[in-house]
Formats: structure tokens, sequence, C-alpha cells
């Protein structure tokens, strides 16, 4: 067997001979930045520019201190403190090309269930200057109907009453603002790099509710001094197989225990708006703008809902990844015809940008045979992500008149695929979402009552109360359920 490189700072030289790796002095950086919700994505997103910005620019002041605050991130958690932060970007092209590179900027990273005061030493360190979160889409804590904060979160209530004591990232953050202010020190900005439509504005509105519950006097110095740039971020980065663990193995003779992939494709589009100094991205391409809502949008819109199309349909079917869904010209023809007729007609213009030619890059980014996404991640918490991504423009097309068919026709495929769980092949699916039991008991109710799904509010707010919509809904859910082939009803309604 071919021997292989454990992935360690005291090997990278000799790892240096196989892979890029990173040639920067890493004992030297000062953390500036504090990431809480390492996932795949942020490893492939703002980790690797910061990487970019340290290798091509010298730069020492912006590392990252990694923060898990749940007990699923202690395996990322003990997996980088083995390998001293170190791991490898494994980006796939279209065309084969696999091109493999060790990232250095993650420095350290605490848990906090383990370690809560070094966490909050770490972000009321003078030298950081930047919390940046990927917490989910469904991490803000808000009730998607009301937009309100949701206070009744046990974690929520228990950091109320024990502000030196936090669990959430609510918690965390106004306990470290709070060091920060009786020591005299500059807020840190607080970055959201989650896909939300106006993300900084969501975590400062949810922040400053908890906050003024909290504090009062502390709310009002986070109101003054903290800045909440929104930002649109882009990168598709599928979950690590163990696949690509062997190929870095038996392909490259490294042994890395949590490899990133992700396609080639990269965008960062953030506003300018920072409380106390920030990188000099726009050195690596990331795009700073007044006012970024139109490209989130665009970007929510058209990929993540896209996504969400192609998954929750392509699951029901069979399909197991996005790229197999778009081999398959029924399901590319749909996705188009969605981002046409739907998507596109309510979405704002977005300077610079052709937006034909944004759908056009989205299918072939989509179609990227060696990325193999899975249907199975796309639709992963569908029950957060589809409020945030379909939802809004169904509702802003029932308002203006305009199609809703094949929104529709994914919700009523959503209810099928909660309530039996299989694809047309009686293969189950793998349905990861923190709402799976009440979506399955609301599909299942359908039976006696078939607008019960639609009933739940969180979900859909008063969507049920729409007659155009409900009469549309109850015809696709009846032809789903009676035919069970996915495939026939979309063709029939293109
Ligand atoms: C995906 C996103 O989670 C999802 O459903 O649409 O993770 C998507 O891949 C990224 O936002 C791409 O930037």
């Amino acid at each position: 067997m071919k021997q292989t490189i454990l992935l360690k700072q005291e090997n990278l030289t000799q790892l240096g001979k196989l892979i890029p790796v990173p040639t920067y002095n890493r004992k030297a950086q000062k953390v500036g930045m504090v990431h809480i919700g390492v996932g795949g994505f942020h490893r492939a997103h703002q980790a690797y520019y910061t990487h970019k910005l340290m290798e091509g620019f010298g730069d020492n002041e912006w590392s990252i201190c990694g923060i898990g605050l749940r007990e699923g991130d202690r395996k990322i958690h003990d997996v980088l403190k083995k390998q001293d932060g170190l791991y490898t970007l494994i980006v796939k092209h279209p065309d084969g090309t696999i091109e493999p590179q060790v990232i250095g900027s993650i420095i350290d990273f605490k848990l906090g269930l383990d370690e809560t005061d070094a966490v909050l030493d770490i972000m009321a360190h003078p030298d950081t200057k930047i919390v940046s979160l990927t917490i989910t889409e469904g991490g803000y804590n808000f009730n998607p109907t009301t937009g309100e904060f949701d206070f009744a979160n046990p974690d929520i209530q228990h950091e109320l009453k024990h502000p030196e004591s936090p669990k959430t990232v609510y918690g965390y953050l106004t306990a470290a603002l709070k060091r920060r202010r009786d020591a005299g020190l500059a807020a840190f900005t607080i970055m959201s790099c989650d896909n939300i439509e106006h993300n900084g504005d969501v975590a400062r509105r949810m922040l400053l509710a908890f906050a003024r519950k909290q504090n009062m006097a502390l709310a009002e110095w986070i109101e003054k001094e903290v800045c909440f740039p929104n930002s649109m971020v882009d990168r598709i980065t599928p979950v690590t197989s163990q696949t690509d663990i062997e190929y870095l193995e038996n392909t490259q003779g490294i042994k890395d225990e949590w490899p990133v992939t992700c396609e080639p494709f990269i965008q960062w589009v953030v506003e300018d708006k920072y409380s106390n100094g920030r990188p000099e991205f726009e050195k690596v391409g990331v795009q700073f703008v007044p006012d970024v809502k139109p490209y989130e949008k665009m970007k929510l819109r058209l990929l993540n809902a896209g996504h969400s199309v192609l998954g929750i349909l392509g699951a029901i079917y069979g399909h197991k990844t996005i790229n197999a869904c778009m081999e398959d010209e029924t399901f590319v023809t749909y996705l188009r015809a969605y981002m046409d007729e739907e998507a596109s007609p309510v979405l704002d213009e977005v300077k610079g940008i052709d937006l034909n030619k944004y759908k056009d890059s989205l299918q072939e980014r989509f179609a990227n045979p060696n990325i193999k996404d899975s249907v199975s991640r796309i639709c992963s918490e569908s029950s957060a992500k589809l409020p945030k991504f379909l939802i809004p423009t169904l509702l802003e097309n029932l308002a203006g008149k305009g199609s809703i068919k094949f929104a529709t026709l994914v919700l009523a495929a959503w209810c099928y695929y909660s309530d039996k769980g299989l694809d047309k092949n009686g293969q189950p699916l793998e349905i990861i979402d923190a709402m799976s039991g009440e979506l399955q008991r609301a599909a299942q109710q359908a039976k006696t009552d078939p607008l019960a799904f639609i009933r739940q509010e969180s979900l859909f707010g008063d969507l049920v109360q729409n007659k155009h919509f409900t009469e549309l809904y109850l015809d696709l859910v009846q032809k789903i359920y009676e035919k069970g082939d996915i495939k026939k009803q979309m063709l029939s309604m293109l």
C-alpha cells in the first residue's frame, strides 16, 4: 500500500511536494476573524478567500478561529485540532480536472460546549475585528410568518436568565460584545454569510431583539456600534464523501480526515460596512457594493430555489444527484421554465448582470458531472429553505397575477415527499429536516384534510387562504398521488 502523509503543520514541507500548501508563516498570523459554524461551505468560501489573501498578499492580521456551538460541531473540531486547522480543498472542474490544495487560514478552533470562556475570550480579543456566521437558514431563530424573534426557544430563555452561560449564537454575541464594551474596545462587525435575503439586516434585527430583552443599555451600544453588512455568497459545496477521502489517500498519498470538495465557481458580494476594519478581500476577487440586495435576491431565487426545484422533484423521481437531474431533459426544461416564467419576472434589475447568461451559467454549474451534489443535501432542511428560496416568489406572483404552477408543483411534491419518504422505485429517501416529524404528520393528515400540509402556518403563512393557489395545489397533489409519476406531471405542464 502507498505510504500516506498525515495532514499536519509539521508535514507541510513534505506535503508541498505533492499539492499546493500554504507557504506563509501560519504561526505569525493573528486571529482577526472568528467564525461560527465551520461547515464545508465556510471552508470552501470565506476561509479560501482568506487563504488567498495570506498567500498572495502576505496578510497576517485576519486568520480565522473557528467556533462550534453545537454538539454536531464536535467532529469538525476534533479533526481540525488534529490537523492543526489544515484541510484539503478539492476543486472539481466539469472537464474532470481535479485540483486539490491545502488551506491554512483556519488557525484555531474552539467548541462552546467545552470551553465557553475561551470562546468569549477570543471573540472579545482586541485583534478580533469580525465575527462571521454560517449558522444555516434555520439558525436565525425567527418565526418565518411573523418575522419576529422566537423567544419561546428554551436555550434563548436560559440565556436571558444566565447571560454568563450562553448557548446560542445570540447569547455568545451579546456576552462577547458586553466584554468588549466594558473593556473599552471597539465592537466587531457581525458578518452573516447565510443564504437569507438581507442576511445582515436579519442578523441585526434578531440580535437587537434578543439584546433588548437581556440588557437594554448593551442593546443600545450594539445598535450604535456594530455593523452588519449584507452579503451574497456563492459556491456549490457538496457533502464530502468517503470517495473524496480515499481519492486523496490513494491518488495523492495524503491522509486528511475531512477534506472539502467544491465547484470552481466562487462569488462573494458584500456591503462595505464594517465596524472595525476588514481584510482587503477585493484583492482576491470579492466585490464590495453599496447595496447587495438585488444580488442576493437573484441568487437565492434562481440558484437556491432552482436547486430546491430539482431536489424535491428529483428526489421523488429517483435521481440521486443534481447533475443526474441535469442529464434529464424534462428536469432541465422544467427548471428553466421555473426560472424564466416565475422567478425572473419578480427580480429587480441587477447592474451589470445579464439575467439570461446568469441562468445559463447556473445550468452549467448544476450539470457539472464531477460535483455529484446529492439531492438529499439539497432537500435537507427544506422547511428552512423553501420559505426563503421559493415561497416568496410564489407569493409575489400571486400578488402580481403571475404564473405559479411550477412552484406549486414543487410544494405538492414536497407534501408527497414528506408523506411517503420513498422515490418512485420504492427506495427510501434520506430526509434530513428539523421538522421532518411535523412535516410527515401534516402530509399524512392530508388524507382527511387535503390542505393540511399547507395549513402549516410557520412555513406557508396564510397561503391556505388563497383560493387560486389552493385549487391548483389540490389538483396537483391529487395527480401526483394518483399517478405517482412526477415526470409525466412535469411534462404535462411544459
Ligand atoms: C443549496 C446551497 O443548500 C442548498 O439547498 O442551494 O447550499 C447552494 O449550493 C449554495 O448556496 C451555493 O452557493
